[in-house]
């Protein structure tokens, strides 16, 4: 069948660093993953390159952009996640509702604190998320600074997503962003949960994803911190190299508008 360049989808990527390429020692800047049709493309790839120039950890001097074709028949279709909010009075106590949840979720009490305090010790950021057993804590993954880089996902309709958040007041692009890429995380099946917080100095809310919902919680770090990071606590005998294959690979669109439409 003959089809319209228009009517292509494309995976469109960007990774940026300061002090050379990641794998060159470069320290990460920002990232960027979006799944669309051909006529967005040059828009988005503008905007990437802006923020990678224009980003509050440093101006980027690497930027590898790519863009590449996706088989429609390979696309699969995920529900977005439903989402819970805690706001609290400090870091410690947004910590420990990170902790509580992680546990309801089914990771071990050692697990869920060694894996916390992992992420809040980090020597550098990450480009991608480490990989912990959730009995254990130990780390799956061999994957160094780089991690599992979660890529090719989008939002099936990145306008009713705005909406459909800001109905709820969240507003801006790491809320969207970071909603999507969780819900592609959680429906691995052997992933019981996601803890993440932000490397950009300024934001301050995290979340802890799990199967049944993405909770925000504010703050999990100091105002100003750089640091930030990923993690994926899957289950022991979880085999690594088809998640990471799944979660790097498979195109994902998420948000089914039935399910958006109760908040109109
Ligand atoms: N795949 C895996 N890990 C990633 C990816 C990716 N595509 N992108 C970033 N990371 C890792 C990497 O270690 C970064 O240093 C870290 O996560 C933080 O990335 O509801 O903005 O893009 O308001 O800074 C949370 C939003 C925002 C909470 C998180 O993360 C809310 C955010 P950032
Ligand atoms: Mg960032």
């Amino acid at each position: 069948m003959n089809r319209e360049v228009s009517d292509m989808v494309y995976s469109i990527r960007m990774r940026s660093s300061k002090g050379g390429a990641h794998e060159c020692g470069g320290s990460h800047i920002s990232g960027a993953e979006r799944l669309v049709g051909a006529d967005k493309l040059k828009e988005l790839a503008g905007l990437m390159i802006e923020r990678a120039f224009t980003h509050t950890k440093g101006r980027a001097d690497f930027i590898r952009l790519t863009i590449e074709q996706v088989e429609e028949e390979k696309l699969k279709r995920l529900p977005l996640l439903s989402i819970k909010n805690s706001e609290c009075d400090s870091v410690a106590a947004g910590r420990k509702v990170v902790v509580d949840t992680l546990l309801e979720a089914g990771v071990a009490p050692s697990a869920a604190r060694g894996g916390l305090e992992r992420l809040a010790s980090l020597p550098v950021n990450m480009r991608g998320a480490m990989v912990l057993c959730c009995e254990t804590g130990v780390r799956l993954d061999d994957l160094g600074d780089r991690g599992i880089r979660v890529s090719r996902m989008d939002s099936d309709d990145e306008e009713l997503l705005r909406q459909w958040l800001e109905r709820q007041e969240y507003k801006g692009l790491h809320v969207r962003e970071a909603i999507v890429l969780a819900s592609k995380v959680l429906s691995f099946s052997d992933v019981v949960a996601e803890l993440c917080w932000s490397d950009d100095p300024e934001y301050v809310t995290g979340y802890v994803a799990t199967k049944q919902f993405y909770r925000r919680i504010t703050p999990l770090k100091e105002y100003g911190s750089a640091r930030g990071g990923r993690i994926f606590f899957v289950k022991p005998h979880t085999d690594i190299a088809e998640m990471k294959r799944y979660l790097e690979e498979q195109p994902v669109l998420v948000g089914y508008k039935e399910a958006w439409r109760e908040y109109f």
